[in-house]
């Protein structure tokens, strides 16, 4: 079966076809963090952007969305501006993308949705900001991100700065032990925090390249272990946000979603959106460069793989 014939819902872009079809390296990015979790027009500039980066890492990007109820395995320039720009979108986690597909609806697909239409493609590898996990006081609200489960079950390699500082990162490790999923963080001793290079929390796997990452995966397909693997890729320095200061600034912003009452798909949205006010648009910067910097590494991974074959 060609790309092409996918599936009656499915419209491959014809690089992402054509590289498939060659068996040349591809990374999947993700549409969430355009349509809930930036800004216009900061979130069209940054889609363009990642793309830019995997093509002159040498790999070809395949932004995934739903469009007008496609499923679309890369987006061609006008249609990802769109998209940019588009409002109510949904948010589509593995529970309501076909829902999307049947409904003729369109969305922004999270992690969770963007490693299922990665995988269905062919696509191993994917670059993202940071995973949804475990939010702070899900003892009382069970709000735990399908990305984890998504994780524990499919089979692409996910680069992100590690899991949203807003989240419980411990909870989230946690999650992801339980669910077999190798947490791999990228030249450091210590998780990253997202908008900041350091958390309290040890690395439970350190790698310091893209191919020794490569191998890593190439030993796990060997002794046939299934599911995603996780790269805590930690922001350059030049754009960190310090961990210390941005501690007071997510309690305010928890605090802010807790006295709106805001639950569910809406809380993670929210919370990027109050950051972004509480820190006058820094952690927008902050935000916009670690993308960028798991991007790239993606695409050396892909490639890293590639070569293995
Ligand atoms: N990374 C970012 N910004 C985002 C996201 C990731 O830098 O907005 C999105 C991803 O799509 C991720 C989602 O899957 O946030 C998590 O949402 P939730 O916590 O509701 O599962
Ligand atoms: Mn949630």
């Amino acid at each position: 079966m060609t790309a092409m014939s996918l599936n009656p819902f499915t419209d491959i872009a014809p690089e992402v076809s054509q590289a498939l079809d060659q068996g040349k390296p591809v990374v999947a990015l993700e549409s969430t963090i355009i349509t809930h979790g930036m800004p216009y027009p900061a979130n069209s500039r940054m889609a363009a952007d990642v793309e830019a980066i995997i093509i002159e890492e040498g790999a070809v990007p395949a932004t995934i969305a739903i469009v007008n109820g496609r499923l679309k395995i890369g987006l061609s320039a006008p249609e990802r501006e769109a998209l940019a720009q588009v409002t109510g979108a949904m948010k589509l986690s593995r529970a309501d993308l076909a829902f999307a597909l049947s409904e003729g609806r369109t969305g922004g697909t999270t992690v969770a949705a963007t490693m299922l239409a990665a995988h269905l493609a062919g696509i191993r590898v994917f670059a993202t900001g940071g995973i949804g996990g475990v939010h702070k006081g899900a003892e009382q609200s069970f709000d735990i991100s399908a990305d984890l489960e998504e994780l524990g079950r499919t089979p692409v390699i996910v680069v992100s700065a590690g899991a949203k500082a807003i989240l419980d990162i411990e909870k989230t490790l946690e999650v992801l032990e339980t669910k077999g999923v190798p947490v791999v963080v990228h030249g450091s001793d210590v998780l990253p925090a997202f908008w900041s290079r350091q958390s309290p929390v040890k690395a439970p796997l350190r790698l310091d390249s893209a191919e020794a990452i490569a191998r890593f995966q190439a030993a796990r397909d060997a002794i046939g272990v299934v599911g995603g693997m996780l790269i805590a890729n930690p922001i350059p320095e030049a754009s960190e946000i310090p961990a210390q200061i941005m501690e007071g600034h997510i309690r305010e912003a928890v605090a802010r979603a807790t006295k709106n009452g805001v639950t569910g798909k809406a809380v993670t949205p929210f919370l990027l959106a109050e950051m972004l006010d509480i820190t006058k648009g820094e952690s927008l910067k902050a935000n916009i460069a670690l993308v960028e910097n798991n991007a790239r590494l993606a695409a050396r991974i892909a490639i890293a793989l590639h070569g293995l074959r």
